[in-house]
């Protein structure tokens, strides 16, 4: 099968998951295909209902079939079925869990691509839709003959879960008329609230499609559930992947005039201040997710009658669990299944303790540890009905697809953190020979705007329409009018920018460097200079790349749209379809990625001062040899190709031998002949020439730019 056939036949599974494959084409344009079901794989009513229907597709249409035969090997849906269609879909609780990874199996174990093809389309219309998305999207970016599919944005596949349900509505309403009649629903920039409430303030950051699809696919990438050893460094993966998105909403924050977040702890008497209303309803099954009132006490989820979560989760657990990790970190060890000790005083070590708390199948000793993060966004995800007294489902922080919309994900993944950070203190600051990179010397850091001064960043407001007619069902939609419904969701956005970096390599020979760019706030809320010490836990990453440096000096230009911690905004259906017609020849791409238009924290009135930082290591001690990827091409030796900092490489070495986030990782020596840390970033890179600080301003422009290649020019707009 070329790649442009597998592309569509499989992509076009994930338009309106809630609507069977039996009713309509999918697709647009001269893309529509419909799938040809089995007669005996479908009810007398829904063969019926499919002959119907293509009756309705006007002769000559330019419509391709695919079909869909039975798979070589029966299967058993039963444990699938558990979950009910209607039911709101939660990683996190064991009975979902079980259930998808049901399903995971079923799906992974087709032994071709046809098969595996038909297991994933005769599934689909049986068990929950959010269920099915995670298990076909679970299996689709590990299968070796699958490498090269693109899998559309998410807010494309389920908008339910990043629009409010009258937005939705409204979309509902437009399918009805002729394509060129629909308007654009425009959907504000926050629904949530208003600024009475201060956190509100970075609504707009927190409830971000891309912030949310990039949690979602992280968590896909690297589940929890994956095969012991099975993911290179997946523990510190964990550790990471959450330490940056902190240090990104505390610069978030501080722009904004906030505080940084404050942890939550949960144990007996814990108290939830802040409220969260997420306004989203699950389509499939018409149940709005739960919300927290204000003050709302955290307390034992004992929901007996809930089929769903027969399983109890005690606030005292988590408070043991947490207490033991910490225990481990303190004494240098953690206590394995039959007793040894593991020591946690090695480089390895917050990989150990990222098992643990996650927990992953990793973790060293489950029954002891527990699960400390994982029920802690249950304990927080049901506190407003633990015992289900009111038959309500689980708030956001209960699925990785919404959990970062709401503010007490950010406090409790803050307690989270400095867990791991307590385990980071313990390991000795990195030497000057960690450090140097001998004969490299960094002489200027630019940063280049087109039109702005150098050093300066802009950021302003962008709508982009997304259209909605992949995700809605309509449960019958109307054959001869399938096209775009657009809603107009505005995000934040940056100027395109260019690092230019001055390097002198003295060495008489070519050095290949691995260029690693950070950047942290300079002030505190205060406006007070922020100490190392804090400043040191807020960097975050914005590019790591490799050059080659000659002998003398070297000018090294690096774009911001290049970053390798971002994908781009183009995963929409529309144009994989129209590139799908001229493919690529994209070997492995998993679409986890930072969002690119948030690669830039907003910026604000007189400008906010971030540190960028430069620093260049030896590649040849930082690259990693991957026994897996022998014999393998170039492009599939890198993995996942697209955003390889914080996502990792999908079945492949991290290719980085550094410890994620190093420099910052580690507690830093003292200043030489003192006993005194570093007090600011300067006087940390003082003895080491290549590395370079320079302030950048972020400047925010309060306007709004519309993105080209949505709805044509003059739709009407409605506003609700
Ligand atoms: Cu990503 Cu808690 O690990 O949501």
């Amino acid at each position: 099968m070329d790649s442009r056939t597998r592309q569509k036949q499989f992509m076009y599974l994930l338009e309106r998951i809630g609507e069977p494959l039996y009713v309509s084409p999918r697709g647009q344009g001269k893309s529509q295909v419909v799938y040809s079901i089995p007669q005996d794989a479908l009810e007398d009513y829904e063969a019926n209902a499919m002959a119907y229907l293509r009756k309705t597709i006007p002769s000559g249409s330019d419509v391709s079939v695919i079909t869909v035969n039975k798979t070589a090997t029966p299967y058993d849906l039963t444990p699938v079925q558990v979950i009910p269609r209607t039911a709101v879909f939660s990683y996190f609780s064991p009975v979902h869990q079980k259930a998808a990874d049901a399903l995971i199996k079923i799906l992974s174990s087709q032994p071709n691509l046809e098969d595996y093809f038909n297991a994933c389309t005769l599934c689909r219309d049986a068990v929950n839709p959010h269920l099915w998305v995670h298990a076909f999207l679970s299996t689709a970016i590990r299968r070796e003959d699958m490498k090269g599919f693109i899998i559309p944005h998410l807010w494309e596949i389920t908008p339910d879960l990043f629009f409010e349900a009258r937005f939705l509505r409204e979309a509902h309403k437009q399918s009805a008329l002729p394509v060129e009649d629909r308007a654009v629903v425009e959907v504000p920039l926050v629904f949530t609230g208003f600024d009475t409430n201060p956190e509100h303030k970075v609504a707009y950051w927190r409830e971000d499609v891309g912030v949310n699809s990039f949690h979602w696919h992280w968590h896909l990438v690297n589940p929890f559930t994956a095969p012991r050893g099975s993911i290179d460094r997946q523990g510190e993966l964990f550790y990471s992947a959450h330490h940056e998105m902190l240090g990104r909403y505390n610069t978030e924050r501080i722009s904004n005039g906030l505080n940084r977040v404050t942890p939550i702890y949960l144990q007996e008497g814990s108290i939830v201040e802040e409220a969260y209303f997420s306004k989203l309803t699950v389509q499939s099954g018409g149940r709005n997710w739960g919300v927290r009132q204000e003050n709302t006490p955290i307390r034992d989820i004992v929901r007996i009658k809930d089929p769903l979560f027969p399983t109890p989760t005690y606030v005292t657990d988590v408070r043991l669990w947490s207490d033991r990790i910490k225990e481990a970190i303190d004494a240098g060890f953690a206590l394995s299944l039959d007793g040894k000790k593991v020591s946690l005083r090695n480089d390895n070590a917050i990989d150990i303790v990222g098992g643990m708390m996650e927990p992953s199948s990793n973790s060293v000793n489950r029954p002891y540890y527990g699960a400390m993060h994982n029920s802690g966004h249950l304990l927080l995800g049901y506190s407003h009905d633990p015992d289900f007294r009111y038959k309500e489902e689980i708030g956001v922080i209960g699925s990785t697809n919404t959990a970062c919309r709401d503010t007490i994900f950010w406090r409790w993944h803050t307690n989270v953190d400095l867990i791991l950070q307590r385990q980071k203190a313990f390991m000795p600051p990195y030497t000057a020979t960690d450090l140097l990179l001998n004969g490299v010397s960094v002489s200027g850091l630019e940063v280049h705007t087109p039109s702005l001064d150098i050093n300066t960043l802009l950021t302003f407001w962008m709508q982009s329409d997304v259209d909605l007619s992949r995700g809605l069902d309509f449960l019958k939609t109307d054959i001869n009018n399938l096209g775009p419904i657009w809603a107009r969701l505005t995000h934040l956005q940056h100027r395109d920018f260019e690092y230019h970096i001055i390097v002198r390599n003295s060495n008489a020979k070519n050095v290949t460097g691995t260029v690693r760019i950070f950047a942290a706030p300079k002030f505190d809320e205060q406006g007070d200079p922020l100490p190392f010490d804090e400043q040191r836990t807020l960097f975050f990453q914005m590019d790591k790349f490799t050059t080659t440096l000659k002998h003398g000096e070297n000018l090294v230009q690096r774009k911001s749209i290049e970053s390798a911690l971002t994908i781009p905004w183009s995963q929409t259906f529309r144009q994989l379809e129209r590139s799908v017609s001229s493919p690529t020849g994209v070997e492995a791409f998993c679409g986890c990625g930072w969002p690119q238009n948030l690669l830039v924290p907003k910026g604000k009135h007189g400008g906010l001062s971030l540190d960028f930082f430069v620093m260049i290591t030896d590649w040849e001690v930082d690259r990693v040899n991957d026994p897996r990827a022998v014999g393998l091409t170039e492009s599939q030796k890198a993995g996942c190709v697209d955003a390889a900092i914080l996502c990792g490489t999908m079945g492949r070495k991290v290719p980085d031998a550094k410890a994620m986030g190093f420099p910052f990782d580690r507690l830093p020596a003292p200043v030489a002949n003192t006993n005194v840390a570093p007090v600011s970033v300067a006087e940390f890179i003082k003895p080491y020439p290549n590395m370079i600080a320079k302030e950048v301003k972020v400047y925010h422009r309060d306007v709004t730019v519309l993105r080209e290649d949505g709805a044509p020019t003059g739709s009407r707009v409605i506003r609700i």
